[in-house]
């Protein structure tokens, strides 16, 4: 199974000239530190693939906005290997912060969606993520696109390593093949989602809190908020609201809590009632068939069970289906949103 993968993704990357993965597999095995260098949507997933090679591969992984990196003085080696992560492939910070990796020796891998683009050109090997166009500025299916391929980076070389077992590997690719259907059913919320965007759509501040796999997702929904709707909000570490954010909550503010069943879920669990005791707004995303939270929570959006190393590919959905609708009910124009460009190529 591991190979009819890896076939896939060499298919797919040799198809479109990038090197593709099984070319990298040793590199990747042997790396010392993986540094994920992009922006935005994209440095999300990054963290999101910090979760899951730390976890899957046993690699000590950093995420560094490109547009930081770029300008220090990063410590950097030839055994390191930089992933740069980019939809568009023009960003110009993510392709300085790879130049400056590559100029001190580190092997560049490229993750990005527009085939022949100056990242993808500019890297050692890479995968293209073959999202199709994104339409709109904000960057949503190339999320998903990037996760996916993070992901099973990280299967392939947990694998390679022995550091995740077989089956746990075959337990995952299951539930990977799963997973289409499942983004179907969470679409399917888009009615439900419609009622709540029309409660919520006048707020001027909103908090997106998440644990584990689902932090990332809590940047990421706050951040689609803002690009499309132009509402401030903000995403936090569930465990972090205590030591500030707690003090901005009130009657007045939504807090999006990304709250499904896993191994952080009794943490998440304190975290609502700590918000809803300063009576926040609660607008829960949870496991389907889960009584707790929802018994706490004003609003209750329920997405299917997946493994933890999976949820970010479901739970970020509705967040991406909140921010669209309450930027359309604003008179927003959500493919085109102000002062925002597709590339930033300065
Ligand atoms: C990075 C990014 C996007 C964001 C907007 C501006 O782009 O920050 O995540 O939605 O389009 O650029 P990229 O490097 O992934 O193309």
């Amino acid at each position: 199974i591991l190979d009819s993968m890896r076939g896939r993704m060499i298919a797919e990357s040799n198809h479109l000239m990038m090197a593709g993965i099984r070319e990298f597999e040793n590199k990747f095995a042997n790396a010392n530190r993986i540094i994920i260098v992009a922006c935005g949507t994209s440095w999300h997933a990054g963290l999101v693939a910090e979760y899951l090679i730390e976890d899957l591969a046993r690699i000590p992984v950093e995420v560094e906005y490109a547009s930081e990196f770029r300008y220090r003085n990063p410590i950097i080696n030839e055994k390191d290997i930089v992933i740069a992560i980019s939809q568009s492939g023009e960003t110009a910070d993510t392709l300085a912060a790879l130049e400056l990796a590559k100029s001190k020796g580190a092997t560049i891998f490229g993750i990005c969606n527009v085939v022949g683009s100056s990242i993808a050109r500019a890297t050692d090997a890479g995968a293209y993520t073959h999202a199709g166009p994104e339409i709109g500025v904000a960057s949503t299916k190339a999320f998903t696109a990037q996760v996916t391929v993070l992901t099973l980076i990280s299967m392939i070389i947990g694998s390679k390593r022995g550091t995740l077992e077989t089956t746990k590997l075959h337990e995952l690719m299951a539930e990977l093949e799963n997973i289409p259907a499942k983004v179907e059913q969470a679409l399917k919320l888009n009615d439900q989602i419609v009622r709540i965007a029309e409660q919520y759509k006048d707020a001027t501040n909103f908090l997106y809190l998440g644990r584990g796999y689902n932090f990332p997702v809590a940047l990421e929904g706050a951040l689609k908020l803002k690009e499309i709707s132009y509402i401030h909000a903000e995403g936090y570490p569930a465990a972090e609201m205590k030591h500030g954010p707690i003090a901005l909550i009130d009657e007045m503010m939504p807090v999006v809590v990304i709250a499904t069943k896993d191994s952080s879920y009794e943490k998440v669990v304190s975290n609502v009632q700590e918000v809803k005791a300063r009576k926040g707004k609660i607008i829960a995303v949870v496991t389907e068939g889960d009584t707790t939270i929802p018994a706490m929570a004003d609003h209750v959006i329920e997405i299917p069970e997946t493994s933890e190393h999976l949820m970010p590919l479901l739970s970020v959905i509705p967040l991406q289906l909140l921010s669209y609708h309450i930027a359309v009910m604003r008179g927003c124009n959500v493919d085109q949103p102000r002062n925002l460009a597709k590339s930033v190529t300065v």
